[in-house]
């Protein structure tokens, strides 16, 4: 029976992979940040659909940037398998806080690289690494492991930090870490900040009566849209070589923001004509004439990744992975989950516009 250690594990991934290493029998310890919840069995949130037999889920409270505290976790879990998850995520929020987007994002991949080393246990364990499509930034498409990176936002550069430290390790010490650069993978438990929740959740909301739009920021962002179901099974297959090695994992399928609203809404039965341009846009229901999208200027970045799309031959050649979930029924699926939220949340009460 192996041991796996997450880092991040009250996050979607986390969550996905836990699901899915419970499933081979794994022993899973996780790690979760000790102001996240005031009780750790309050993270069972995205957690508790889990069906862990007693004992094989335990969870840790501590921060991945406290180096001392990964070292001593390691040193107890004796880990067979090490998953570094734990991120600030929100490319958005990088722009706000960099320094603290470096101390996570970069420090905590060095605090696990360098108590593995320093425990000298790099014969023992495997480490993925979550690097990310934002590391290509401005890169053309459609982008592969062999692709130049160019980031363009303090989240893709402490991520591609990250990733040279990890090829570093491995070159230096033999240590088995891999890395997926991993393009967007969305799920219903996605972060509602993101913007595929954050649509799904709001058209389910105006199908059960909301009044107020959606506020988009830039709609002609393209991105890459799996699911994170998929994309776990795809962390796991990397650290089953025997040869670690850095892989992408993407649909090979790209749209763009304006193209998921839009298909959102038409699962509700809503046809969204778009009128105006730039800030003035608006999406507006065929039907009723109803507005319901609008644009916010605070929404854009400083600047902005334009094009992502990945190629995962690599992945497919190598590990054998292929997604089984694209565009059509990422949405489907993402909003029939919102739908019962709201039903389970308004019951039978007629809906009531709250602030955002
Ligand atoms: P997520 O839902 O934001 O999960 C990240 C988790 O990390 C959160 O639970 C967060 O806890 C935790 N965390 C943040 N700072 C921490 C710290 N200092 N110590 C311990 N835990 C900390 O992100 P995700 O979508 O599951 O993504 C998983 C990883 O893959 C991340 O590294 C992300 O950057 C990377 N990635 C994601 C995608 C994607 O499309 N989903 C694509 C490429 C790469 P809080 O709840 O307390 O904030
Ligand atoms: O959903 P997003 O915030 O995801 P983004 O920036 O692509 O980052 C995600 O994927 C990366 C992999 O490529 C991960 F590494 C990262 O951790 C994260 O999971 O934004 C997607 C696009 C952007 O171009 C953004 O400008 O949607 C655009 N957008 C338009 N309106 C919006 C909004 N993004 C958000 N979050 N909110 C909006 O209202």
């Amino acid at each position: 029976m192996k041991t796996a250690l997450i880092t991040g594990i009250a996050g979607q991934d986390g969550s996905y992979l836990a699901d899915f290493l419970l499933g081979k029998g794994y022993i899973v310890h996780g790690l979760m940040r000790w102001d996240s919840y005031a009780n750790a069995e309050d993270a069972l949130g995205r957690l508790g659909a889990l069906d862990a037999e007693e004992g094989r889920l335990t969870l840790h409270q501590g921060d991945l940037t406290d180096a001392q505290y990964v070292t001593a976790l390691i040193k107890k879990i004796k880990p067979d398998e090490i998953y570094n998850l734990a991120a600030l995520s929100q490319v958005a929020v990088s722009f706000e806080t960099p320094a603290s987007t470096i101390d996570i994002n970069t420090k905590g991949t060095l605090a696990i690289l360098e108590a593995v080393r320093l425990l000298d246990m790099q014969n023992s364990v495997r480490i993925y690494q979550a690097s990310s499509s934002e590391m290509f930034g401005s890169a053309p498409a459609p982008q592969n492991e062999d692709t130049p990176m160019h980031p363009c936002s303090p989240y893709g550069i402490a991520k591609l930090a990250s990733y040279w430290l990890a090829r570093t390790y491995r070159d230096s010490y033999g240590m088995h870490v891999s890395n997926g650069i991993l393009f967007n993978h969305e799920s219903p438990t996605r972060g509602e900040d993101f913007v595929t929740r954050k649509i799904t959740r709001a058209v389910a909301e105006i199908e059960a009566g909301r009044s107020r739009p959606l506020c988009l920021g830039n709609l002609e962002s393209v991105r890459d849209w799996g699911h994170a179901r998929d994309y776990v099974e795809g962390m796991w297959m990397m650290l089953q070589r025997d040869r670690s090695d850095d892989y992408v994992l993407a649909t090979g399928t790209a749209k763009t923001v304006r193209e998921f609203a839009t298909r959102a809404f038409a699962h509700i039965g809503k046809t969204v004509v778009w009128v105006g341009d730039g800030q003035k846009e608006r999406g507006i229901d065929h039907k009723s004439g109803k507005t319901l999208v609008v644009i916010d200027q605070a929404l854009f970045r400083p600047k902005e990744v334009n094009y992502l799309l990945g190629d995962a031959s690599k992945a497919k050649r190598v590990l054998g992975w292929t997604p089984n979930t694209y565009f059509d029924d990422l949405i489907s699926e993402m909003i029939n989950v919102d739908r019962e939220l709201i039903k389970a949340r308004v019951s039978n009460t007629p809906w009531v516009d709250a602030a955002e």
